[in-house]
């Protein structure tokens, strides 16, 4: 299964890249065209959150991050099932402007395809921004993007 699930995650990224993001329009609901990249809807109860550390916390460099989800589940990336979707952690970042798009992978957005709900990071000394992002199969921001506060944390030795 886990294998299954990396095969997965390696199958879908230069699917997702070659798709034409311009063929649809941003904002379109539903009525799937299967060829097209949509966005997958998120019910109105689904919450991203960041259990730990606090917003304001100061911590020590591996940052342990536990992230939460309410109403929605997690599945690896590739593969498709309703109201789940895999965390992105946005590290000193803002979410791209434009939600429609797969989200790119970087030092500053990180991705968790294989379902994790946790990460250790590596962080410098300072203070440093950590934000949630739910992507679905495709590492595209559902509809209404399901994300977490932007929380604020002070790294120390
Ligand atoms: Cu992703």
């Amino acid at each position: 299964m886990r294998k299954l699930a990396l095969l997965a995650a390696f199958a879908v990224v230069p699917l997702a890249l070659a798709q034409d993001p311009t063929a649809a329009p941003a904002g379109t609901e539903a009525k799937a065209v299967a060829t097209a990249p949509e966005r997958t809807p998120s019910p109105a109860s689904a919450e991203a959150y960041i259990i730990s550390p606090l917003d304001g916390a100061t911590v020590k460099s591996p940052v342990i991050v536990r992230f939460g989800l309410k109403g929605m589940g997690i599945a690896p990336a590739g593969v498709k099932f309703e109201n789940t979707g895999h965390h992105h952690l946005l590290i000193d970042t803002d979410a791209p402007a434009d939600p429609g798009l797969p989200l790119p992978a970087s030092d500053k957005i990180v991705h968790f395809g294989k379902g994790q709900s946790e990460a250790s990071v590596m962080l410098t000394q300072g203070k440093h921004t950590l934000q949630l992002l739910l992507g679905d199969q495709n590492h595209i921001p559902h509809n209404p993007p399901v994300m977490s506060k932007k929380i604020t944390i002070t790294v120390v030795n």
